[in-house]
């Protein structure tokens, strides 16, 4: 290939301070270094954790950074002790790294490898991206709205050669999380009944996960009623905007479903809504799983001490608790052999170029996933 080995200059959307618009610009993609990887970005989704922490005034001292972490492309050209990818293969980028080696992939059953400080960092493969002279970070240690990136192999894992990449690449964190977090985080039970708050890309991935476990009720909870059509495709056996309610939507869910459900997830990122989803689970069996990153790492979660006077459970879930590098490839051959399906969460397709009217379209409420292409 022609590129290999050399400095690759190519498109990339930064964002350059809080708050501020992504500005599309000429990046310098360096070769990769020893365990890393470089990739052709084929597509990518915006995801709502994106949104929320561009808005944030942490990420000021990260920037400019490169958003975006729904990626899926093409090796490139990979440094050297890579053994797992190489060039010309199909490939998902992990936003939560699987190394092999540390504590956890090694012997335990939670997902949350040690490297995923590599993300808290926003540091991909330190020092290969640089803008007009500047260290360019990568958000959650991807940064995949651009044309190329470099990444460490631990966040990257091969897939089928014949997958649509412009539909898998929401596989990378919004599918993944939400159908997860019903499989794996809350282990959903066949006749069992479940309430999603938040109908974004990640609680409709919940909603599929819950039906796909045997859910016989499905209940789908959101302030923008547009959201419900969707949710119905998907599963939702009946929706509500709490808004509409005379009494708090928990004590309605607690009378519509026999003193509650079996299952509740916390999927707007919102604190107050996660002690609205644990009131809403059955006081002696019910299982809240937080799934939205709940805002700043400062917010405190205001639960009232009478919730736990039973046997609930409230748990959190990253990543869906996938074991990412050995289980998001095969929940790409799971979708390759249709098991279930993404064309409903992909709301628009647009170019890299057009990165702002994604995010505004992600703003504005009016999208699902918003899928970039070069
Ligand atoms: P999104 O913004 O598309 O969806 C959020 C939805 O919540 C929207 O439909 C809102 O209208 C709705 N909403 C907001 N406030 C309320 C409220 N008070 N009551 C009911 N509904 C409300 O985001 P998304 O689906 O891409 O992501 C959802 C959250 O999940 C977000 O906080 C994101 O940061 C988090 C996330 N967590 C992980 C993880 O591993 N834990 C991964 C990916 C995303
Ligand atoms: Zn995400």
């Amino acid at each position: 290939m022609g590129t290999q080995g050399k400095v690759i200059r190519c498109k990339a959307a930064i964002l350059w301070k809080p708050r501020a618009p992504l500005a599309i610009e000429e990046i310098e993609v360096a070769p990769p270094k020893a365990k890393e990887v470089r990739i052709k970005i084929v597509a990518t989704g915006i995801c709502g954790t994106d949104i929320n922490s561009m808005d944030t005034e942490q990420l000021s001292q990260l920037c400019p950074i490169i958003m975006g972490h729904e990626g899926v492309g093409i090796v490139e050209s990979v440094g050297e002790e890579v053994s797992t990818v190489r060039t010309g293969d199909k490939v998902i980028v992990l936003c939560l790294p699987q190394c092999g080696e540390c504590n956890t992939c090694l012997n335990s059953k939670n997902n949350i490898c040690t490297e995923i400080r590599l993300s808290w960092k926003h540091l991909a493969a330190e020092g290969r991206i640089t803008c007009k002279g500047k260290l360019v970070h990568q958000y959650i240690a991807t940064g995949t709205l651009c044309e190329y990136t470099v990444i460490k192999e631990i966040s990257v894992a091969k897939i089928d050669e014949g997958t649509p990449l412009e539909k898998v690449c929401i596989i990378g964190c919004g599918f993944a999380t939400g159908y997860g977090a019903a499989i794996n985080s809350a282990k959903v039970t066949p006749g069992s009944t479940c309430v999603v708050f938040g109908l974004g890309g990640v609680g409709l991935s919940v909603i599929i996960g819950c039906k796909a476990a045997g859910a016989a009720r499905i209940i789908a909870v959101d302030i923008n009623k547009d959201k419900f059509a969707k949710a119905r495709t998907v599963g939702a056996t009946f929706c509500v905007d709490p808004r509409d309610l005379e009494k708090p939507i928990e004590e309605f869910l607690i009378d519509m479903l026999n003193g509650g459900a079996d299952f509740c997830f916390e999927v707007t990122g919102n604190t107050e809504t996660v002690a609205t989803a644990l009131g809403s689970c059955h006081k002696d069996h019910g299982v809240c799983v937080i799934i939205g990153s709940i805002g700043s790492c400062s917010n405190k979660i205001n639960i009232s001490s009478h919730l736990f006077f039973s046997g609930r459970t409230l748990k959190a879930s990253v990543l869906g608790g996938w074991r990412t590098k050995e289980e998001i490839p095969k929940l790409v051959s799971d979708y390759m052999a249709k098991k279930f399906n993404l064309d409903p969460l992909i709301s628009h397709t647009l170019t890299l170029s057009e990165a702002n009217e994604a995010v505004q379209l992600m703003k504005s409420g009016q999208c699902i996933r918003c899928v970039l292409l070069p």
